[in-house]
């Protein structure tokens, strides 16, 4: 059983700057901590989204790196040549914009700080600080990835895993879940430990018309019991209770306008207003519909201090844990919260605004 602890010690300024989370796991293994302490609820907020304040064409970051790369024709850009430590206002501003274009933007080489990637993490909405994942000491805003491999829990979690067991959008138990997230992943097993992404925007253009209708407008509640689950596994305390919050199946993107299928299916129980055998089979629809969605995934090859920002608005994360025989793997990520998601029922798909652009001959 791991021990929830209180942080004893405060850091300078200073100390803060020069904390380094990569020597902690490789000279002290897990170095998370449960601190004895109770979080208040959150309180709702307005988002202001930066992304509103982008230049269309995202010239500040376009014009500045050194080669961009598409992974995949929608899905998944690697930006070469920038750092995330130095970008000016107007370059985070086109950031969110690229992010909720593509889905996922990857910065290669990066020598950001766990103390950089706070500050640069909360100019694009508050951080959450999560409700029951260990914490890196001094850092509660940080989630730390790295798997124990010699912990009982972690060995039992992993036994008849299968990554398609765990698509998610960050926190969607939230009323207000994560906009973007930023992960650094600086230490790398020799081989394994990638990470896969899928397109929510065509997730939801490659369901037919008939079950976009059946889709569009329902609202699903989301859960934290998959954290409430593994705290008790581990004995671990819940710093502040998961409440349940109910979030459209479609949901309509603040920035593009365009809809995207909304799963989160580790936090989702069912459909609101479905009997629960109809709920679980149109989930399980959808749930397959992602998993078996190569065409519009991305799966992603890590090198050491690459950093990927998201949108979890209009894509799905999942982590391949392939990897335990090969190697540590440590990353963090800090994921901003955004606004409550919402649909507007008369915004359109991706497929339905680039064909409307193509009549209008602006293509
Ligand atoms: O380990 C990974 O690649 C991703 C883990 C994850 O789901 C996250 O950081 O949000
Ligand atoms: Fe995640």
């Amino acid at each position: 059983m791991t021990p929830n602890v209180t942080e004893s010690s405060t850091l300078s300024e200073e100390e803060l700057k020069n904390f380094d989370l990569k020597k902690l796991v490789l000279e002290n293994g897990d170095y998370t901590i449960f601190p004895d302490v109770e979080y208040p609820p959150l309180v709702s907020f307005e988002h202001d989204d930066p992304g509103k304040r982008a230049d269309p064409n995202m010239t500040s970051l376009f014009e500045k790196a050194t080669k961009i790369e598409k992974l995949t024709p929608k899905l998944g850009t690697v930006i070469y040549g920038l750092q995330l430590s130095e970008l000016t206002d107007q370059q985070k501003d086109d950031l969110s914009l690229l992010c909720a274009l593509r889905g996922v933007v990857f910065f290669k080489k990066q020598n950001i700080t766990p103390y950089q990637f706070v500050q640069l993490g909360k100019y694009f909405g508050p951080l959450h600080v999560h409700n029951a994942f260990g914490h890196p000491p001094h850092f509660p805003e940080i989630s730390t990835i790295y798997y124990d491999r010699k912990s009982a829990v972690i060995q039992e979690k992993f036994r008849y895993y299968r990554s398609s067991d765990a698509w998610h959008s960050d926190i969607s138990f939230e009323e207000q879940p994560g906009s973007l997230s930023f992960l650094k992943i600086d230490t790398l097993p020799s081989v394994g430990g990638d990470t896969t992404w899928a397109d929510g925007y065509a997730a939801y253009d490659k369901l037919t018309p008939t079950m976009q209708r059946i889709v569009d407008g329902l609202e699903v509640e989301h859960t934290g019991e998959y954290h409430r689950q593994l705290a008790a596994a581990k004995g671990t305390k819940i710093r502040r209770p998961f409440i349940d919050h109910v979030h459209p199946l479609v949901r309509t993107h603040p920035l593009t306008g365009m809809k995207s299928l909304y799963l989160s299916p580790i936090f989702t129980s069912r459909i609101v207003g479905l009997s629960l055998h109809e709920s679980e089979a149109i989930l399980k629809l959808l749930n397959d519909h992602v998993i078996g969605g190569h065409d519009f995934q991305v799966r992603y090859k890590w090198e050491e201090d690459d950093v990927a920002v998201w949108d979890n608005r209009c894509c799905v994360h999942n982590a391949i844990v392939d990897y335990f025989d090969e190697g540590l793997r440590h990353g963090y990520r800090v994921t901003p919260q955004g606004e409550r998601p919402f649909y507007d029922p008369s915004s359109k798909s991706r497929r339905q605004m680039e064909q409307e652009k193509a009549a209008n001959g602006n293509n």
